[in-house]
């Protein structure tokens, strides 16, 4: 009989035999002496090469077995391997505890007045985990403020947003933020100024590098930091004598997020071993347990290891050390395991004498090991995450770790200290309230000296200036050379090339281009541009072929940090796939939340490291602010600079692919971010206006804004640019070709051919229309301009809408002053002054949906008619899209029309009439459903 495989690999080997006759007993005891001899005589790490290599002999004819990512539930580093501490944990226990009374009393004294909010339990369970880095690991600015590419840019933390009071009581321990800031917590704008809720450079920036609160989004934006930092080193664009490490700190709860586990496979992909991750696993989200039912340690355990990170567990305390060399059973670890995430909550809350009976009592060999400890001592058996000791081992083995990028799962107590106000209850998230019996036991817990006459005014307690504790914390943070967070740099102007540099985008071409191509020419000049050519940084996840950017592989390479191992397919051809160590391009692949947080990365780089980097990110625009909008809206916050491009843009531009695809909002989308300038260009020259400009507002001004711009994939001639037009590019509105002179009916030089087109109903004297075009519907605007004129005899200028975002914000500010300043003479805006010369009705006409160009509506004399593309895209040719949307020439037509009419310059029936010679349907299907 022929054997299979499988059953001569079959499992036997390590199903010991029935117990019942002894044998698997004698079995057993001979493999662990085996195992003891080997350990012995070979040591840990040849045996464990040993046992690998038979896990992997075991596995080649089972793969069902020994398939695990998890190790024990016990601490990753075994008490004898744990370093000796290098603080005096005394005075950093107190410093700690005054740190947590202010934590806790910002948030108190706050809502004890407003109901402004604010979170205690996640700092309280936290506390040790950012003590150990402030005093032992972060290191600051080698020098305040920062120098381009010199020096340290100091490690870059990316504090958990709900533990931000902790780090503002900390400040001010150290001296760097007042009382009154600390009153003012969440009161921005009380008088004297207060301190932002959560993380957010924009509010404090000088103080906050980096959003965390929208939860998902620090943990992604690390690890993009840490490639970006290799990156910079890579190209030689910094020179650090050491390198900086990425510490991010996110919470249990948080790891659901997509975002936070989706790019951990770059990280080891990319060897970031300056990247440590600090998992605060608390085991309580926001309404309950994270995992109740099982242990999000082992988890996210799992998960890492099987992306290929270090893994470092903290998870008991040095007290249950003891108890764990004394447990020879291995019952102990074995309870451990049993317990889910529910039991543990629960051991937190509940007296020392609940976890005797229910966690050591299930087994009489634990509750004999736990004799001798009190109800009290029980209770007291810390977590990991709250013994500095095991702490720093961890951290200390993070930095020396070599290879991997390292996650430190450490179990704490959600609401730590905060007793039966809230510590380890499924309400502690919420809690901003202690009532004067929970604050005298606070204060008892961590021994802190304010008297029982004032304790219910919660004061902030600040030692002197030349007590041990701040002297002791302000000579760690000397050591480490500096303040953290700090956001200061010294701005670095860049030489940024002129109009002129642009001069072929601006002359115009009788070929037919698109702005996509237009836009692939621009980069190439800025590329060979003196001044900034090596601070750009193009970005692309994976659709460099679609927008005709492939070229650039060859030219400048694309990143990596392996270079390239291999042969390309293409190696033969002209455009080959070119990595290469130093290459320029970031090539994401499909991830736009990763792209994105390249282009933050880079955007910010003239704060983060004082270099000035110029990310030009494009994409497939549908994909943008639709698909990861919080990423944009976190790239105001930061103060990221740089351009977006959003391609193959336009409802009825990208024809064929439809629904998914074609986006007719982003632009909506760019316009709420208070720091984007949203752009719609249609020509090639706009787009050069538009990026010379940027380029001078934000690398050599250095306003923090970012560009969006839409571009097209449609191919048509661009015009040379006209002149004095770019004042009005940039403001958002210009004109760009005026209609002709219309003979009326009747007088000198009318043909009657002319005449009789016009019909019985020609257009009154004097009447005018004026249509706004963008992007490529520009041109439906210039067709309507024509057949208008000849068809209708109305006349209609053309002009090119580049902002209605901009247009809008101008008016807005105009308005807001002369409603603040009624006696004075009232400012103008752009629009307001552009459209108070010109006569006749205005129609607005784009590729996207119809609220876009109604930003302006009322700024426009009279009203604005507008045209869009509301509803869902279709696959199908633009011509038909076009009209099924009503943005061709012919829907602008009419509508033009209809405008004159209801200002009773045309009949209603002219409308009709031309409704009937373009041969549009009245009756066809309404794109918008609801
Ligand atoms: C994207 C996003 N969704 C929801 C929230 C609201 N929120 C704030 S904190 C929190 C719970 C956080 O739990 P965890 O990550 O475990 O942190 P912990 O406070 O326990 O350390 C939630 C749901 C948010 N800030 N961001
Ligand atoms: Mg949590």
């Amino acid at each position: 009989m022929k054997v299979k495989k499988k059953e001569v690999c079959s499992p036997q080997p390590v199903t010991p035999p029935p117990t019942g006759e002894g044998t698997g007993d004698k079995w057993s005891g001979s493999l662990q002496s085996m195992f003891e001899l080997a350990l012995e005589s070979q040591g840990p790490e040849r045996t464990a090469r040993l046992l690998e290599k038979l896990a992997n002999q075991l596995r080649a004819g089972s793969p069902e077995l020994l398939r695990t990512f998890n190790t024990p539930y016990i601490n990753t580093i075994p008490p004898d391997q744990q370093p000796p501490y290098p603080g005096d944990r005394d005075i950093e226990r107190r410093i700690k505890s005054y740190i947590r009374w202010n934590a806790m009393a910002m948030v108190v004294k706050a809502n004890s007045t407003t109901n402004v909010g604010g979170h205690i339990s996640t700092y309280a369970s936290a506390a040790t985990l950012y003590e150990v880095g402030f005093n032992h690991f972060f290191r600051g600015q080698s020098a305040q403020p920062l120098r381009a590419g010199a020096g340290f840019p100091g490690d870059l933390v990316y504090f958990q947003g709900h533990a931000a009071p902790g780090v503002y009581a900390r400040a001010f321990f150290e001296g760097r933020i007042d009382e009154r800031h600390l009153q003012n917590f969440r009161q921005e704008l009380a008088e004297g100024g207060g301190l932002s809720s959560y993380p957010h450079p924009y509010l404090m920036p000088e103080f906050w590098q980096f959003p965390t609160v929208s939860m998902g989004l620090g943990p992604l934006l690390s690890i993009y930091q840490a490639r970006f930092n290799r990156y910079l080193q890579a190209r030689g664009l910094v020179n650090w004598k050491e390198e900086p490490k990425v510490w991010a700190f996110l919470g249990d709860g948080e790891s659901d997020e997509p975002e936070t586990l989706g790019s951990l496979t770059l990280a080891s992909r990319e060897n970031l071993d300056n990247l440590i991750w600090v998992v605060n696993c608390n085991l309580q989200r926001l309404d309950g347990p994270v995992r109740g039912n099982g242990k999000i340690i082992q988890e996210l355990e799992a998960a890492f290891l099987g992306a290929g990170w270090n893994v470092i567990k903290v998870i008991w305390g040095g007290s249950w050390d003891e108890l764990l060399a004394r447990d020879k059973s291995g019952l102990l670890i074995k309870r451990m395991e049993e317990a889910v995430d529910g039991d543990y909550q629960k051991y937190s809350v509940e007296p020392g004498s609940y976890t005797r009976r229910h966690f050591f009592s299930k087994y009489p060999e634990l509750l004999e090991l736990v004799n001798h400890l009190t109800d009290e001592q029980i209770h007291k058996l810390v977590r990991g995450g709250h013994d500095p000791r095991k702490v720093y081992a961890a951290y200390k083995a993070a930095v020396e770790h070599k290879g991997q990028p390292t996650v430190i799962l450490a179990k704490t107590v959600k609401g730590y200290g905060l007793g039966e106000g809230g510590e380890g209850r499924n309400i502690t998230h919420q809690q901003k309230k202690l009532n004067e019996k929970e604050l005298r036991e606070f204060r008892a817990r961590f021994n802190i000296s304010i008297s029982d006459d004032v304790i219910a005014e919660m004061p902030f307690y600040r030692p002197p200036a030349d007590s041990a504790e701040t002297k002791y914390l302000l000579e760690r943070r000397k050591v480490l050379g500096g303040f953290l967070p700090a956001r200061k740099f010294i701005p670095k102007p860049l030489d940024v090339p002129k109009l002129d540099d642009f001069a072929e985008l601006l002359k115009g071409s009788d070929m037919e281009v698109s702005t996509t191509m237009a836009f692939a020419r621009l980069i190439k000049i800025l590329l060979r541009h003196k001044g900034i050519g090596r601070n750009l940084v193009p970005i692309i996840p994976d659709e460099a072929r679609t927008f005709g950017l492939d070229a650039l592989f060859k030219d400048i390479g694309i990143y990596s940090s392996k270079g390239q191992l291999y042969d390309p397919v293409d190696s033969q051809s002209l455009l080959y796939y070119n990595e290469k160590k130093d290459g320029q391009i970031l090539e994401e692949g499909i991830t736009e939340a990763g792209s994105m947080s390249s282009f933050i990365a880079a955007g910010t780089s003239y704060a983060t490291h004082a270099v000035p980097m110029i990310p030009f990110y494009i994409y497939y625009s549908m994909f943008g602010p639709q698909r990861v909008g919080d990423l944009f809206w976190l790239a105001g916050d930061i103060r990221a600079k740089g351009f977006l491009l959003g391609a193959t843009a336009g409802r009825t531009t990208l024809n064929g692919e439809g629904l998914q695809h074609q986006d007719g909002h982003s632009l909506l989308h760019a316009s709420t971010i208070p720091t984007c300038l949203p752009y719609d260009p249609a020509f090639a020259y706009e787009i050069a206006v538009i990026v010379a400009d940027g380029l001078r507002r934000m690398y050599a001004e250095g306003e923090e804004i970012f560009y969006y711009l839409s571009l097209y994939n449609e191919n048509y001639p661009m015009p040379p640019m006209p002149a004095d037009v770019e004042d009005g590019i940039l403001k958002g509105l210009y004109k760009f070709k005026t209609g002709p002179e219309i003979p009326q009916p009747g007088s000198a030089g009318v043909s009657p051919a002319h005449t009789k087109l016009a019909g019985k109903m020609p257009a009154l004297p004097g009447i005018k229309a004026h249509i706004f075009g963008s992007g490529p519907i520009i041109h439906s605007a210039l067709k309507a301009q024509e057949i208008l004129a000849e068809r209708y005899n109305v006349s209609a200028d053309v002009w090119s809408a580049t902002s209605y975002k901009l247009l809008r914000t101008d008016a807005i500010r105009c308005k807001r002053w002369n409603v603040l300043h009624p006696t004075q003479p009232p400012q103008k805006s752009h629009i307001e002054t552009l459209l108070a010369k010109e006569q006749g009705v205005f129609v607005a006409v784009s590729d996207n949906i119809r609220t876009v160009p109604d930003q302006i509506a009322p700024w426009v004399p009279g009203g604005l008619m507008t045209l869009g593309t509301d509803g869902f895209g279709r696959s199908d040719t633009r011509a038909r899209l076009r009209r099924f949307f009503e943005v061709d020439a012919e829907s602008t037509v009419i509508a033009t029309l209809y405008a004159l009419a209801q200002k009773k310059l045309v009949e209603p029936q002219l409308v009709e009439k031309a409704i009937k010679d373009l041969a549009v349907d009245p009756e066809k299907l309404q794109p918008q459903i609801v």
